[in-house]
């Protein structure tokens, strides 16, 4: 019976060990709520790293934890710190993703990090072939793991391989200053399906494909010698339903049972009613443009003095890869920004920017996405971007405004928000300025316009469209085998 493996860099697990104890639990991120439903399908199997190093993890331990990982249909990928700091920091955070962002003078292209890229992306491929037979549906995620599909053709022709990129794929221009390109291009090219999640980034690949591999491709077709490859976009969507109604719970609390942070988004609001509280909320990554964005928010209370003392910023920032020397110097910078700005702006009762470094519990995420006003999303580049999707659903009453830029996979489907350039201070000082006036009405309009489709539009809608098309392959290549 034919069962689907699903394989990405981090298992959909959290593990921990304390004072010899194992946790295991299952985490509640995006993609694993949207291939849950594949995961369970049949006796479903999904292999990626627990986020333990070797070292960390006590050989006794070994069969406990993949007794427990066993009992969450999860198999592990052993790796040591040395692997995870060529593969991971190094060619997965300093080659490809500046690269494929268009950060090309910060992508490094270290002979080390790729060898430890292709020794490791051996070890994920080998950790499937282990359990996978000729019938089964293999779904390889994202830029860690580009080589991977070809690996496991080579040993099992006959399994049905997926692919979907979660990030950006580049231009031509960009993509082909990679000294390994045709090697990750003939990685992919392993797949039976590749997906992307805008038609931009698919029609980036298939001209990559044409122009250094001179292979035949039509509109979403690659030609090569004994099979049909398919590309497509698949828009990745969100988990509307927890979203909104874990809004909704929320905005039915009161007394005690309401957060710390809702206390005093609550006592703020009581305290200055007319303050206008603006939201950003990202990774901490150069990619997401926050550094831009406290810039381009000084510009407008410059420009637009009439606005001090009625607008907050809030920056929520999630750190994240910060062994890579990019993102301690974009720490340096983003807390230098802020404390000048803060510094030469203030007033006895106002503090222009609320900055806040760490990741918060989901219903803290809520209350922000429920008491703010205004989204602003500015990435310079950005596959998707989710945030966007998640402020939008979580708004029960329709109102409030999402600023997002127009280099955000999101921005595609997202019409209804104020798009712009987060390279232009002019137009986003002008679009904070329509967002702090637009009246409900509109805001709401826009806001249901935007639920409808995201409702519709979820990740378990994603993840179908994409096993969808990936079953057409399987069923399409036996055909094509047999002629
Ligand atoms: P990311 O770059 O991580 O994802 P994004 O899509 O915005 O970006 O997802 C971030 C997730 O982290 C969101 O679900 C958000 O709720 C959560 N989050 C953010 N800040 C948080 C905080 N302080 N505390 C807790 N949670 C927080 C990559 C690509 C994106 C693509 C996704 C999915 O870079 O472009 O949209 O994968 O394909």
């Amino acid at each position: 019976m034919s069962r689907t493996i699903i394989i990405s860099n981090r298992l959909p697990v959290q593990l921990k060990i304390n004072n010899g104890n194992l946790s295991a639990e299952p985490s509640v991120g995006g993609l694993a709520t949207g291939l849950k439903s594949v995961h369970r399908e049949g006796n479903g199997l999904w292999i990626g790293w627990t986020g333990l190093t070797e070292e960390d993890t006590p050989k006794a331990m070994e069969g406990e934890i993949d007794q427990a990982l066993a009992e969450l249909n999860c198999a592990k990928v052993v790796l040591n710190a040395e692997e995870i700091d060529g593969f991971y920091f190094g060619f997965s955070n300093r080659t490809v993703w500046p690269l494929f962002h268009y950060f090309l003078e910060y992508s490094e292209f270290e002979l080390d990090f790729w060898e430890a890229y292709k020794r490791v992306n051996q070890k994920f491929a080998d950790a499937i072939l282990e359990v996978a037979t000729d019938d089964d549906i293999i779904w390889v995620h994202d830029y860690q793991l580009m080589l991977v599909p070809q690996m496991v053709k080579e040993k099992r022709p006959n399994a049905t391989i997926g692919f979907f990129l979660h990030i950006p794929f580049p231009s031509f221009e960009i993509f082909r200053t990679m000294p390994w390109r045709e090697e990750v291009l003939d990685g992919l090219l392993g797949a039976d399906l590749l997906g992307f999640h805008t038609y931009d980034y698919e029609r980036h690949f298939l001209s990559s494909v044409r122009r250094l591999k001179g292979l035949e491709v039509s509109f979403n077709e690659i030609y090569l010698e004994n099979r049909v490859i398919k590309v497509d976009s698949f828009p990745m969507g969100i988990d509307y339903k927890k979203f909104h109604n874990a809004a909704k719970d929320s905005a039915t609390l009161s007394g005690k049972d309401r957060t710390d942070l809702q206390i005093k988004l609550d006592e703020h609001k009581k305290a200055a009613p007319n303050t206008k509280l603006i939201i950003s909320i990202d990774r901490l990554d150069y990619s997401k443009g926050i550094a831009a964005r406290i810039k381009a928010f000084e510009y407008f209370l410059i420009k637009n003095p009439e606005y001090k003392e009625k607008v907050r910023l809030i920056i929520l920032a999630v750190p994240s890869r910060s062994n890579v020397p990019q993102y301690q110097l974009l720490k340096k910078e983003i807390d230098e920004l802020i404390g000048r700005i803060n510094g030469e702006l203030s007033t006895v009762n106002w503090t222009p920017i609320w900055y806040f470094y760490r990741s918060l519990p989901f219903e803290n995420l809520i209350d922000l996405y429920t008491k703010c006003d205004i989204a602003w999303l500015t990435p310079l580049r950005d596959g998707m971007n989710l945030v966007a999707k998640e402020f939008v659903a979580c708004r029960t009453d329709q109102s409030g405004v999402l600023i997002l830029s127009e280099m955000a996979g999101s921005a595609y489907e997202m019409n209804e928000a104020l798009l712009i350039n987060p390279n232009n201070f002019e137009e986003q000082a002008a679009a904070l300025k329509e967002a702090i006036n637009m009246p409900l009405e509109e805001q709401k309009n826009r806001n249901k316009l935007l639920q409808q489709r995201l409702e519709r539009y979820n990740v378990e809608f994603w993840a179908n469209e994409f096993m969808t098309a990936l079953k057409d392959q399987q069923n399409d290549e036996n055909v094509y085998v047999s002629q």
